[in-house]
């Protein structure tokens, strides 16, 4: 097994699921490359160390440039805030390195655009972290579609809510909150949240024509951290827009941070010609199916329990019937990148794949402003 020598850009929330991800995946998975935590880099000397001393990387450093410097390093991974996303991206591809990047993308579809140019000019190994596209139950759900057994596609409703941003003392800005800050977020819930909605609907369903959205800001003003000051906030609360996929097929997509009481309920739900499936967050190893060809006085919503060794992933894993959770999904999309490297297969997404996903989001934007329609561009041919 080969080895490959991971630099780590970023150590919140994000860097904690992917060090764990690099960390684990040999123990389970049989693989071409075996990730060695080479280094970890954060701007803030104690926080870097600290978290290279609990996550057990070789070393550490505090500026990015140095880290894409350093011959020992094969994978830059990507997990700072949205607006370091390109400028790294770039520099890495340059640096020849391949790249892995939180999602999403970019700011914007041009400068994600920027960012695929720049990674197949270099013709480097690059792949963005949207994870729930590896839950079991998820992945099943596109074999199940894949073998036509929903027949023609009507309907895909999703949605993606949460609570935690309704007190209005809650400030925007720095270390855990940038993402309500406009300048460094790209967007709110239209890029955090309703792209992983759109990420699994693209690669279930097939690309989006046509859209029209709203957005709301429900709270105009928050302290910002950064500056002390009372700034507007430019981030969308909520979104919600309907759209029309290529395939026909109608859509609703919801997301919130001020649906009380929800903490992470993302779902959706497809409604085919022969059959439904619906999916759970929050009880993720489930995956919903009604199939109306099943014997009349038996048919019914069928609760499938995904932790079969025959169903997506889960042979790698304990024994029939024991579950797995969130952090497996960043495992199994470590395990597609590593297996993608042996066999040439590139894992998806790719940069070019979620480039698809900025595009919608750069649509629901510029509806939610025009009011109009919005035809969605494609980067990939579907
Ligand atoms: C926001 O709270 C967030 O952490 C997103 O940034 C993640 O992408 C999502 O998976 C969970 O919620």
């Amino acid at each position: 097994m080969k080895q490959l020598n991971i630099g780590l850009i970023g150590c919140g929330f994000m860097g904690r699921t992917h060090a764990n991800a690099f960390g684990k995946v040999h123990h389970f998975f049989d693989l071409p490359y075996r990730p060695v935590l080479k280094a970890v880099c954060a701007r803030n000397q104690d926080a870097a160390r600290a978290f290279a001393a609990k996550w057990d990387f070789e070393s550490f450093e505090t500026d990015w440039r140095k880290l894409l410097q350093r011959e020992d390093i094969d994978a830059i991974d990507i997990a700072s805030p949205n607006d370091t996303h390109a400028e790294i991206a770039l520099a890495a591809a340059k640096a020849g390195k391949m790249i892995l990047c939180e999602k999403p993308l970019a700011m914007n579809g041009p400068e994600g655009k920027t960012m695929v140019a720049a990674v197949e000019k270099a013709k480097v190994p690059n792949m963005v972290w949207y994870n729930y596209r590896r839950v079991p139950a998820v992945t099943l759900a596109k074999q199940l579609i894949d073998e036509g057994r929903l027949g023609r596609i009507f309907h895909y409703r999703a949605k993606f809510l949460q609570d935690w941003t309704i007190s209005p003392e809650l400030p925007q800005g720095g270390a855990g909150l940038w993402r309500l800050d406009l300048k460094v977020a790209g967007s709110g819930v239209t890029g955090d949240l309703l792209a992983h909605c759109i990420d699994t609907a693209l690669w279930l369903n097939g690309g989006i024509d046509r859209l029209t959205a709203m957005t709301e800001t429900f709270i105009k003003e928050r302290k910002h951290n950064l500056t002390g000051k009372v700034e507007r906030v430019g981030i969308d609360d909520a979104c919600a827009f309907l759209a029309r996929f290529r395939n026909g097929s109608l859509a609703t997509f919801e997301s919130t941070r001020y649906a009380r009481g929800h903490k992470a309920l993302y779902t959706f739900e497809i409604n085919g010609e022969h059959a439904s499936i619906a999916w759970d967050l929050h009880d993720l190893h489930r995956l919903q199916y009604f199939d109306h060809r099943d014997e009349g006085r038996v048919r019914g919503w069928r609760s499938l329990h995904v932790t079969d060794s025959d169903q997506p992933y889960m042979k790698h894993w304990w024994v029939p019937g024991l579950q797995i959770g969130y952090e497996h999904t960043f495992i199994h999309q470590v395990a597609d990148f590593l297996e993608g490297l042996g066999n040439g297969r590139p894992a998806s997404p790719t940069f070019r794949e979620a480039l698809d996903t900025q595009y919608v989001c750069d649509a629901v934007l510029k509806s939610a402003r025009t009011q109009k329609w919005e035809k969605v561009p494609g980067a990939v041919k579907k």
